[in-house]
């Protein structure tokens, strides 16, 4: 009998490109058919065929609180019902600005938009409308979203100008773009000695996420920072994904390093489309109206997205927090390790705050080279016995993971039953 997620995935594939909106949604990196979900609560999802999944995927990291937690749902009800745009200031985003100025100690002033990626072409639109400069630093492995300018990796080695690794970009545009290597402080030293008056920016994921999880080395993120300050160019910290995930503070408050421009999304609207940069006043007042660069959204600030991340923001500051989410991702973390361990399976996890990563291969990686190199065949056959078991981990083996404040301990020690059972009959 054919599931209804066959049947819907086939419809899908005759009308949306890949049946999805997304790429990352479609599987292909593990294969089989993608899960049609259709409702969410707490730290489970159900999809079509009313099969249950613990999921740690989040949709990818905005469900921090778990999924339709009632104090989000009750803050888009009743801010819905008084309408749901009106294209003007409202007090919301008075009151999200405020929030986030005070909550992150690099952010003097802010701009909402709608996504990720809006978040990142602007600031880098601001860098270089403020520095007079064109060149981009970049890091292979990290990803940024989908503007022309990020969607670029080197052709081989360092210091390789773009090339683009999309269709539709062009050259022209492709080579203001530097790739270098994450977490290779000399290879960016070299970068900024051949070419520091051209940079206008340098953005970089301070934990990337989008190559699986890969943390920063120690003095990678202060090289540079004091680079970009030595320089003249301006240090963007993606923290679309990081941002309140990581901790409190995101990653620039975890390893105590001010950039100049922070985005933020996923977190700050709480499973809404709400996301945002900002960042030293100099360079804001640099932004449409005040300033020549132009950016602006229909929807940017729309009062029922910045309700639902302002009673998102509610949840994470409650006293302990960050200490539970830690707690509860370290559990999941340590369980996996440990069973891998004691089954022979190479295999190694690790995690910063609420994300995690899951490599097949001796040790957590710290290069997109050695991310490259783990075992993708051995993650999908992990990842597809863990769904068809009923736990939902991102599907595809370069992917970071997300824990909620909503996973009970018993929903984590279900999650290592059902690894340790597989490990115990896996290939070696
Ligand atoms: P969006 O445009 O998807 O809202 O954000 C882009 C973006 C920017 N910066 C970072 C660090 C990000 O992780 C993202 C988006 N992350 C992916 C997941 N790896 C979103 C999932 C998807 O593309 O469907």
């Amino acid at each position: 009998m054919t599931s209804r997620n066959q049947a819907l995935f086939d419809a899908a594939q005759r009308r949306i490109p890949g049946g999805v909106n997304s790429p990352v949604r479609a599987f292909r990196s593990v294969g089989g058919i993608p899960p049609f979900l259709r409702e969410g609560r707490g730290a489970h999802v159900w999809d079509e065929d009313g099969k249950r999944y613990t999921d740690y995927v989040g949709s990818w990291g905005p469900l921090i609180l778990g999924h339709a937690h009632p104090n989000v749902i009750r803050a888009v009800q009743d801010t819905a019902a008084r309408g749901l745009s009106f294209g003007t200031p409202t007090a919301l985003e008075v009151e999200m600005a405020e929030r986030l100025c005070a909550l992150l100690p690099c952010m003097e002033m802010v701009r909402l938009v709608s996504s990720g990626t809006e978040a990142t072409m602007s600031a880098i639109r601001l860098a270089r409308g403020a520095s007079g400069r064109d060149l981009l630093i970049k890091f292979e492995g990290c990803y940024h979203g989908h503007s022309d300018s990020l969607l670029v990796k080197a052709g081989s080695g360092l210091l390789t100008f773009g090339h683009p690794s999309s269709g539709g970009v062009p050259d022209d545009l492709a080579r203001h773009t530097l790739v270098l290597d994450y977490n290779d402080t000399e290879g960016l030293e070299r970068a900024f000695a051949e070419h520091a008056d051209r940079v206008a920016a340098l953005i970089v994921e301070p934990v990337a996420g989008n190559m699986n999880l890969v943390a920063p080395r120690p003095g990678f993120l202060q090289a540079a920072c004091d680079l970009c300050t030595r320089h003249g160019a301006v240090l963007i910290f993606d923290e679309v994904m990081t941002g309140f995930r990581v901790g409190p503070r995101g990653a620039q408050g975890l390893y105590g390093i001010e950039p100049d421009l922070l985005t933020l999304g996923k977190v700050i609207g709480g499973g809404m489309p709400v996301a945002a940069f900002g960042g030293r006043r100099e360079l804001m007042e640099h932004i449409a109206p005040l300033g020549a660069v132009y950016q602006a959204g229909t929807l940017s600030g729309n009062p029922v997205a910045v309700a639902a991340g302002l009673a998102t923001l509610d949840g994470i500051s409650a006293p302990g927090f960050y200490e539970a989410l830690e707690k509860r991702t370290r559990q999941l973390v340590d369980g996996l390790n440990e069973s891998a361990k004691r089954h022979g399976i190479r295999f190694s996890a690790q995690s910063v705050g609420g994300m995690f990563g899951l490599y097949f291969a001796e040790h957590c990686p710290e290069s997109y080279a050695e991310v490259m190199s783990c075992d993708k065949e051995a993650f999908n056959r992990f990842f597809h016995a863990m769904l068809d078991a009923g736990h939902y981990f991102a599907p595809s083996a370069y992917e970071a993971g997300f824990v909620s404040a909503a996973h009970e301990e018993s929903d984590i020690a279900a999650t290592l039953a059902a690894a340790d059972a597989y490990f115990s009959k896996a290939r070696r």
